[in-house]
């Protein structure tokens, strides 16, 4: 019976292996057509496949030495003695070491990352006229909508709304290619500006005003979600995202603008 759940331990972790390497090929893993719709989610993916070898290369040593124990233990004949090990001092060193390397590695090697998505990077590249950051507007999450203010076309985002701001709900434009940057707010309690496909992610934190930067290579929506239980309606906080063509998304605000200014007043035909 001992060897039963020696081979049933080991087959499962066996097949817990395969699944898990299957995953990104069969798009189990990442939202949407799995590809990274922002330059910097491409460096995201590496990085998250770069931790699935490393947890991969331990399960599998951890699997192989569980099988293995079980194999020997159940081998072990009733009337023969067990060897029971406590406390062994290299082997508590070794499995101290080794993790602590490994994260360590792991914080130095996604520092550059870390840096783009905290726009320490990009700061440069922001201030070159070849590619400019937009401040393209002001995204407040309550429960449980996301409200959007933007500048009117040829304006600038100001931190305090303006009398010709265009505003929209659960509907953020950008334009597409261009660094885009928001700030973030929120209204009551906490919640997070999530777009997988784009891989952002951001808290909105109360009494914050955190600027988030993103850019979206293809012209199209993307799923905009809250990824904060941020109470009861934490499920409906759903919001689209259109990334267009800078004409498309000047045309979109100019529409917009005159949509909100407009007091439903004709004039009679003449
Ligand atoms: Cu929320």
């Amino acid at each position: 019976m001992g060897k039963f759940w020696a081979v049933f331990f080991t087959l499962t972790s066996v097949i817990i292996f395969i699944v898990s390497w299957m995953s990104p090929a069969m798009q189990w893993w990442f939202p949407g057509d799995h590809k990274a719709y922002s330059t910097l989610g491409g460096k995201i993916d590496d990085l998250f496949y770069l931790i699935l070898v490393i947890v991969s290369v331990t399960f599998v040593g951890t699997s192989a030495a569980l099988g293995y124990a079980l194999w020997k233990g159940a081998a072990i004949r009733p009337d023969e003695k067990v060897w029971f090990s406590h406390g062994s001092h290299s082997l508590e060193v070794i499995w101290t070491i080794v993790p602590s390397a490994i994260l360590l590695f792991i914080a130095l090697y996604q520092l550059d990352v870390w840096a783009e998505y905290r726009m320490k990077a990009v700061a440069k590249e922001m201030s070159s006229a070849s590619r400019p950051m937009i401040a393209v507007a002001e995204v407040t999450a309550r429960q449980f909508e996301w409200r959007i203010r933007y500048p009117a076309n040829g304006k600038t985002l100001k931190p305090t709304p303006q009398p010709d701001d265009v505003y929209t709900v659960n509907e953020l434009h950008v334009p597409t290619g261009a660094l885009v940057s928001i700030t973030l707010r929120t209204d009551d309690v906490q919640h997070a500006f999530f777009v997988p496909e784009l891989r952002v992610k951001q808290d909105a934190v109360p009494g914050k005003m955190i600027p988030v930067w993103f850019d979206a290579t293809a012209p199209r929506s993307y799923e905009l979600l809250c990824a904060e239980l941020c109470g009861w309606g934490h499920y409906k906080m759903k919001a689209v995202l259109v990334a267009q063509s800078e004409d498309d998304f000047d045309a979109w605000k100019e529409e917009a603008s005159a949509r909100q200014f407009d007091d439903g007043y004709r004039q009679p035909a003449e």
